[in-house]
């Protein structure tokens, strides 16, 4: 049963036979018989699969199904559930349980690869684009030439993720220096080096706030078309939307509305400041504005005027004009407009993920994305030069506190810190992750807001209880409010932030150990005692100690807990410049995520070093090793 809902979901289309199925499931779900499923029905199901959901999830899978909005599922709207791909949430819930269920992980590995018909609709729209993405991202990358181009009217992209030298590849084309190219095994790949290679991946797409929960490495060997397609678009986007972002580019600016503060402005999603950036150039032309990707974009007129304002004028030194013809628009034929309109694109350079049949379906995940690498590349904006303001970019560890949450799946994705922690709903969701009993039912105020009045207090509140759930678990937030966590105080925010954190890393050493409360000086005579067994001769006093700065404690406990594996004729050592220094991180962060630890921390961190961060590393080396034995 369940595998048939789960291949029901990724493919969108049900036959009478399933359709016989899922009734008998509804009929199983539903205890009391009476034609619905009620909060306590669905939260019943979903503990009997292993899986443990806050009510508050449950309410809103229920709400997101429920049509007529009484409040409780009928059977047409079960069926919903299961045909709605867009409810991605859903779906990766039933997932995951049935990952855990004994006997039902191979259906549930099967379903998804067995009918041709269920390949497809996981969105070959998707496949297509990002398998052309790849091709002209890593065009020129010599370690990737044995598998480009990728032909996008395959599967071959599902083959090409296997042995994890592309993800890695993509992962630091959307961060930077996220990997460092001698951590990747590239030659003569065995099992064991492939498996090296996709923790790797895995390990470091998390430390760029992917959510990679559901994914293994198995599943990416097998190329499991659902995951990789997931997997894929959080890499891609987090690429994407990396300069749309007020701290990163000023002149975003230019899209503060009439009174409007930065601070608000920056306030925005990506997504939004998308849209807006959208209606900024299509002020110019006349009344049409859009709120979407998707209904918004059909037609195509949107894109004529929007490439037109943002095509080069020549009015830059070697940037010589593209003059943008707009006589498509006078094409009746939906999809020939497209056509067209994408062959201006493409004279910008700009002819990205999406077909004609993508702008006229209206798919909105690919439009977006052809929107930001308009964006990107021609962002057609001035930074207003008649405005003071000092804006401060993300720190790193604002980034790291952020990437962290995010990779646990946070809802909504964190894009700012402090002001998407203000209702503290995040929060929350962090005190589950850690274990702290949080009252979903009792306590909780849930969004959405009203912007005034009693929207303000309602958010208060859950910040209050955000902070004495947080002194019930034993943290000190000492002069702390909620009033501090509502109003994005930096300093209180990120001490708040900054115990879930560690409050997490520290539980994954206490699952593996017999429950001794593990603590700093446990974690350094661990570190001591493993490197000496090792027969290797360094040590570390305490987090801050100097000897980290070079990063040869970490690589050499590396070397202890997995022999070998650290090439030291690739580590500098003696006297060490800066350079030097942070060469060695680089190495080093790359290496502990290669071995399997979920390293979140960044290189400049054990150079400076940073005695939180540096902590979160050997705690996770600890976990590591001792799960060797
Ligand atoms: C990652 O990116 C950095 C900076 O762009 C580059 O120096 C490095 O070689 C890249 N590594 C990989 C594995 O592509
Ligand atoms: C997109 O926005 C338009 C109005 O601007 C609306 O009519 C349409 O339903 C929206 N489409 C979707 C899919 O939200
Ligand atoms: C944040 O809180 C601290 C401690 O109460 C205070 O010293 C600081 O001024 C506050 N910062 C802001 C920006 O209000
Ligand atoms: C770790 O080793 C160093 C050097 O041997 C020593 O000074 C320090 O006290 C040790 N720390 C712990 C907690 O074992
Ligand atoms: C098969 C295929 O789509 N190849 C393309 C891969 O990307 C390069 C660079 O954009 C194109 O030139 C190829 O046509």
């Amino acid at each position: 049963f369940f595998a048939i809902l789960l291949g029901v979901s990724m493919s969108g289309n049900i036959t009478n036979e399933e359709l016989e199925e899922i009734k008998e499931g509804f009929e199983k779900i539903d205890l009391n018989s009476n034609g619905y499923i009620n909060t306590s029905e669905l939260g019943e199901l979903f503990r009997e699969i292993g899986f443990q959901m806050p009510g508050y999830k449950i309410r809103e899978i229920i709400q997101s199904v429920d049509l007529d909005k009484d409040g409780q599922i009928n059977f047409n709207e079960f069926i919903t559930i299961f045909t709605d791909l867009k409810n991605d949430d859903v779906a990766q819930s039933f997932k995951k349980a049935l990952n855990k269920k004994e006997g039902i992980l191979a259906i549930g590995g099967t379903s998804e690869i067995s009918s041709e018909g269920t390949q497809h609709s996981i969105s070959e729209a998707e496949r297509f684009a990002f398998a052309n993405w790849i091709n002209s991202s890593l065009e020129k990358d010599p370690d990737c030439q044995q598998f480009l181009p990728i032909n996008p009217n395959t599967d071959a992209l599902f083959k090409v993720v296997g042995d994890g030298i592309l993800l890695c590849k993509m992962i630091n084309i959307s961060v930077p220096d996220t990997i460092d190219e001698r951590a990747i095994n590239k030659k003569k790949l065995t099992t064991f080096t492939t498996q090296e290679n996709l923790n790797l991946a895995l390990n470091s797409a998390s430390a760029i706030g992917c959510q990679v929960v559901n994914i293994g490495a198995q599943d990416l060997k097998e190329g499991k078309p659902h995951l990789v397609l997931g997997l894929l678009w959080q890499i891609i986007r987090i690429g994407l939307f990396a300069h749309i972002e007020l701290s990163r580019n000023e002149a975003i600016a230019a899209l503060l509305k009439e009174g409007e503060s930065l601070e608000e402005l920056m306030k925005l999603s990506p997504e939004e400041l998308l849209l807006r950036w959208v209606n900024f150039h299509l002020e110019k032309v006349g009344n049409r504005r859009i709120s979407n990707f998707s209904g918004d974009v059909k037609d195509s007129e949107v894109y004529f005027h929007l490439l037109q304002q943002i095509a080069p004028t020549g009015s830059e030194e070697d940037v010589p004009r593209i003059e943008i013809d707009t006589s498509g628009l006078y094409e009746k034929d939906l999809t020939q407009r497209a056509e067209l309109m994408l062959k201006q694109a493409d004279r910008l350079d700009c002819r990205q993920f999406v077909t004609p049949a993508d702008v006229v379906s209206g798919n909105a995940k690919l439009n977006m994305a052809f929107v930001a690498t308009l964006f990107n590349k021609y962002p057609a904006l001035t930074k207003p030069e008649d405005q003071e303001w000092n804006l401060q970019s993300e720190t790193r560890e604002e980034r790291t506190f952020r990437n962290w949450m995010n990779s646990l799946g946070v809802n909504p994705y964190v894009h700012h810190i402090y002001g998407d922690l203000m209702d503290a709903m995040v929060l929350f969701q962090l005190y589950d992750k850690i274990k702290v009993p949080v009252d979903w039912d009792n306590r909780v105020n849930k969004p959405p807001f009203k912007m005034q009045g009693g929207g303000r207090m309602k958010q208060i509140e859950n910040c209050n209880y955000a902070v004495e759930l947080g002194m019930s678990a034993g943290f000190s937030l000492v002069g702390i409010g909620g009033q501090d966590i509502y109003s994005g105080n930096q300093t209180l925010t990120l001490a708040l932030v900054w115990q879930l954190m560690k409050r997490y890393t520290l539980n994954i050493l206490e699952d593996l150990g017999d429950g001794e409360a593990a603590g700093d000086d446990l974690i350094i005579q661990w570190v001591n005692k493993t490197l000496a067994e090792a027969g290797k001769t360094s040590s570390i006093k305490t987090f801050k100690d100097k000897e980290i700065t070079s990063s040869l404690p970490v690589l050499d406990l590396i070397d202890a807990i997995q022999p070998g594996s650290v090439n030291f004729e690739l580590v500098k050592t003696g006297s060490l410049s800066d350079e030097d220094k942070l060469d060695n991180a680089k190495y080093a962060v790359s290496m502990a995520r290669k071995i399997g630890t979920k390293v979140y921390a960044l290189p400049e961190d054990l150079v400076e070093p940073n005695s939180k961060m540096v902590m979160t590393i050997f705690a996770c080396l600890m976990g590591r090793g001792m799960k060797r034995v």
